[in-house]
């Protein structure tokens, strides 16, 4: 294959019927450097797929970019595309990769194509260097996918610009050609080679893309082979050794708009850092708990398994909800109690932070003091099904009175004993507060905030949670009136939210609700505002409704 190296003769722009080749200039060269990218791109993946460990290049940076946003954007991500954060994040990158791609295409045809690989040298620099900074340690041969398909990228972008500069060579139309033949060659002659150099160009354009689609495609099935989806659909978990009863009927309202008592895992929020979902096979995995222990331990899946399980209704909070937001969810969590597991550890005295890795380099780390007898648990099941992929799938932690971020780990693989001046957790560099209790919230959640109302009677109901504290009382307040007492139901237990509600006579105009709570320890939730950045938003969920006068 002739490889030129030299720029494309510029022609000294012909008329435009002449040779569409030149003249689509630009164009084409946004075709050559895209379709390069998508042949290198997609090769990447088949090689991704070959090794489990070996993972997609877009997938790395995507995840370094995660690692590198600062907490406002992340939360500013979450407020805007709320839990489509990471979608968001993919299409920027798409966005950007083909905007690099059309630069590299632009720069091999205008200036050779040796200046159109050294294009490329920051991609595969780019890629290369999210494998190696990854959060858990990984082999230098993670980064083949990169470098297989940047050559496969320079080979698709030599082999096209190839074949352009064939194309000006059928339409003879180098520029010094041009003018001294102009005279006998008819403009007919010309186009009609041009148009074959174009047609022989656009048809190896459009080989490349759907061999490189077809090459993505298998790509993504060989990753398929990786999936835990089959891992998690063969397991029967056994029940409960020591079950809990079902939550008492008393316990959740029957109106229309207040969340469920339980949340089903398919509407449960998910945050975390990991942009596409940790793939970790029960039978490969393992539990070790390690650090300042008197005696380490590894268990496998089944080894687990054969301790006693208990269940426990938790809320679980996200530490990046904001007042009136949906990052909060209730399940009932069967698992393995953390204090059993540690106690048969031995925890040294010395130690005063439990980390929880997960597989994929994300840590927690929350207070040894939080064994305060509170069912903190190594999760397995939640609602009843074994973890969903995306809640952790095999094992998680669940703490309950803390945030999530400081204490459930999910594709937990390792628990540490350390201490809190040795280690610092994933978001502790990242401006977070190293311990986050949970603060004080109540949600209203119907009528929905800005809602057209009927004057009359109309409930206002939501629900509150204070874990580890419980729920005491709800107070609304509608416009500038009294707090008045809501309604409760029964509360599940302190670690759960409790939902509660309250008959309101709408009159017409514009009214704006308010609802606080009081926990188990008698404090008022606080009016004082205060942003998620660094331990947790507080302050009063108030909401402003329209009744009209019909
Ligand atoms: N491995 C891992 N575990 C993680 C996180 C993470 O990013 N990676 N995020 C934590 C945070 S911030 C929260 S709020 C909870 C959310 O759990 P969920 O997605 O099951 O609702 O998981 C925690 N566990
Ligand atoms: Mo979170």
């Amino acid at each position: 294959m002739p490889l030129v190296e030299d720029p494309l003769p510029v022609s000294p722009t012909p008329p435009a019927s002449t040779s569409p080749l030149t003249v689509r200039r630009g164009y084409v060269s946004v075709i050559v450097g895209v379709v390069a990218a998508a042949v290198g791109l997609a090769t990447a993946e088949v090689v991704a797929g070959l090794v489990d460990a070996w993972r997609s290049p877009v997938l790395d940076v995507g995840d370094r970019v995660i690692d590198a946003t600062p907490a406002w954007l992340k939360d500013l991500a979450i407020a805007w595309f709320d839990t489509n954060d990471k979608a968001a994040l993919l299409v920027g990158i798409g966005v950007l990769l083909v905007l690099y791609a059309a630069g590299v295409g632009v720069v091999a045809v205008r200036f050779g194509l040796r200046w159109g690989i050294v294009a490329v040298v920051p991609f595969a620099a780019a890629g290369s260097l999210s494998v190696l900074a990854d959060r858990v340690e990984r082999s230098w041969t993670g980064v083949l996918p990169t470098v297989v398909g940047a050559g496969a990228a320079c080979g698709a972008l030599a082999l096209l610009r190839w074949s352009l500069t064939r194309g000006q060579a059928v339409t003879g139309s180098g520029g010094a050609d041009h003018h001294s033949d102009a005279s006998e060659s008819p403009r007919d002659e010309v186009a009609v080679g041009a148009i074959d150099g174009r047609r022989s160009f656009l048809l190896l354009a459009g080989t490349l893309t759907v061999a490189a689609t077809a090459a993505a495609g298998a790509g993504r099935w060989l990753e398929g082979r990786f999936s835990a989806a089959a891992s998690r659909a063969g397991l029967s978990l056994r029940p409960a050794d020591r079950p809990l009863p079902p939550p008492p009927t008393a316990a959740a309202l029957d109106i229309d708009g207040v969340s469920p008592l339980f949340t089903p895992n398919s509407d449960f929020y998910r945050i975390d850092t990991a942009l596409v979902v940790p793939q970790v096979v029960a039978e490969d995995w393992s539990l070790r708990v390690t650090g300042m222990v008197d005696q380490p331990l590894e268990l496998s899946y089944d080894e687990l398994l054969a301790r006693e399980l208990v269940e426990a209704d938790i809320t679980l909070t996200c530490v990046s909800n904001e007042v009136g937001g949906n990052l909060v969810g209730t399940a009932r969590w069967l698992g393995v109690r953390l204090d059993d597991l540690l106690a048969d550890a031995g925890i040294d005295p010395a130690a005063d932070q439990i980390v929880g890795r997960s597989t994929d380099g994300y840590t927690c780390g929350f207070p040894v003091d939080t064994l305060d007898g509170r069912d903190a648990l190594v999760a397995v099941a939640m609602n009843g099904e074994p973890l969903p992929l995306r809640h952790g799938f095999p094992a998680r932690l669940i703490v309950p009175g803390l945030y999530g971020y400081v204490s459930a780990t999910k594709w937990l693989t390792e628990i540490e004993l350390t201490r809190f001046d040795q280690f610092d957790q994933y978001w502790v560099p990242r401006g977070w507060d190293a311990e986050a209790p949970i603060k004080i919230q109540t949600r209203v959640d119907t009528p929905r905030g800005l809602a057209n109302l009927s004057p009359g009677l109309v409930p206002v109901a939501g629900v509150a949670w204070a874990q580890t504290r419980g729920i005491e009382s709800v107070q609304v307040r509608i416009d500038d009136g009294d707090w008045q007492e809501a309604d409760l139901a029964e509360a599940v237990n302190v670690d759960t939210w409790r939902q509660w509600s309250m008959p309101w006579e709408a009159t017409p105009g514009r009214h704006t609700i308010a609802a606080r709570a009081v926990d188990g320890d008698g404090v008022i939730q606080t009016e004082e505002r205060s942003e998620q950045m660094p331990n947790g938003a507080s302050g009063w969920h108030q909401i402003v409704v329209l009744v009209g006068d019909n």
